[in-house]
């Protein structure tokens, strides 16, 4: 056993980790408490057990097709009431004309979000998948998290599975995993009142993965939240995942104050941001996929998390607008090169997936 491990009084973790047995609350709050190096050791382990030597991008394009939204909640710089001057909604054709611009490019993935509009039909987001399906049909649609799937139910009278159903016909291939922000109701009640509750965000993911559906996961640390809180949220996730098995990806999304109601508080440190990957990939033995998301990380803290329990750095992006908006400073997207560059300097081999982490030929 390292040096390490018994200095940090790790030994008991260190024994589950290598017998693969799960985590308990109390060892993820141990491991928070913990020092940084020997908490990224044992988060290796288990992220060289699952993918070996790989590490994982995607060629994708994000489309964020409004940023008027109902909820507004405080973390978030992106949202807007549907008077502001900065509001917008993107017609048909300018998503068309967004897609065209890259249609050389081999994009794997189109990634698209946008705020709760009041005003949009239910049939404007099924013709934005039949649109992307006819000019991009090889791409992976992941599009509408749980809470904008929650918001079409509410404004079609529609069950979710009848929702999820009717954009699963439509072209959609997965969910995105924001909307999980923090799972507590204390957290919900302080920084997204409006927002659906974490009970029924994990109950639309479950009733996707039943559809045959997969999606991803999210928590949004670093804000009001307490590490019990951020552990109970992944222990509720490792629950779900026990039943249904339909989370492919984890994204530990580190909170980005600038423009938001909460520009008070400093956000994650490059510690605190290390801690959470690391944790995440031990709690979360049933989850694939741990993704260090470049954009609000940065591409530097994104390629170390390599080695800190991470193996996927999400992909190209190109034209993100939620973290920018609240401040990030990192590049609007990495080419190919650069990415396979990062991962490859971190000691792993770059492997071009899709959205369901199928290697793809570039
Ligand atoms: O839902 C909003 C969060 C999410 C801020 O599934 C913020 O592959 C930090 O979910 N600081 C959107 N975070 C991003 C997201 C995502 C990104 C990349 C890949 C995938 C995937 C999902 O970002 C929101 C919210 O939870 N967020 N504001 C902020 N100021």
């Amino acid at each position: 056993m390292e040096a390490l491990i018994k200095e940090a009084g790790l030994e008991e973790i260190y024994h589950k980790v290598k017998a693969g047995k799960r985590l308990l609350k109390e060892d993820g709050i141990r491991l928070y408490n913990a020092p940084l190096l020997a908490v990224g050791y044992l988060a290796n382990i288990v992220r060289e057990r699952l993918h070996g030597k790989r590490a994982y991008y995607v060629y994708n394009q994000h489309i964020n097709y409004s940023n008027i939204c109902v909820n507004l909640c405080k973390f978030c710089a992106f949202g807007r009431p549907k008077n502001d001057k900065r509001a917008f909604v993107l017609s048909l054709e300018e998503i068309e004309k967004k897609i065209r611009e890259r249609i050389r490019e081999p994009i794997h993935e189109v990634h698209i979000v946008g705020g709760l509009n009041p005003d949009l039909p239910f049939d404007y987001y099924l013709d934005i998948l039949h649109l992307v399906k006819k000019l991009r049909p090889d791409a992976c649609i992941k599009a509408y998290t749980a809470v904008e799937i929650a918001h079409f139910s509410k404004i079609t009278g529609k069950k979710v599975e009848e929702v999820l159903k009717e954009l699963k016909g439509a072209g959609l291939t997965a969910l995105p995993g924001g909307g999980a922000e923090v799972f507590s109701p204390r957290v919900r009640k302080l920084v997204c009142p409006k927002k659906i509750s974490g009970e029924r965000w994990l109950e639309i993911s479950k009733i996707a993965h039943r559809l045959g559906i997969f999606t991803n996961a999210t928590l949004l640390y670093g804000h009001v939240e307490t590490i019990e809180e951020r552990i109970d949220h992944l222990l509720a996730l490792r629950e779900a995942q026990d039943e249904t098995g339909g989370f492919i990806c984890f994204i530990p999304l580190s909170f980005h104050p600038k423009n938001t109601r909460l520009s008070n508080l400093p956000g994650p440190t490059g510690i605190d941001d290390l801690k959470t990957i690391a944790i995440s990939r031990l709690i979360l033995d049933n989850i694939p996929h741990i993704k260090a998301y470049w954009i609000m990380l940065t591409p530097k803290l994104a390629q170390i998390s390599l080695n800190f329990g991470a193996d996927d750095l999400d992909g190209t992006v190109i034209e993100e607008k939620i973290t920018h908006m609240a401040g990030a400073a990192s590049e609007q997207s990495l080419t190919r090169s650069q990415l396979e560059g990062l991962i490859k300097e971190a000691g792993y081999q770059p492997t071009e997936r899709d959205t369901l982490f199928r290697a793809v030929n570039a």
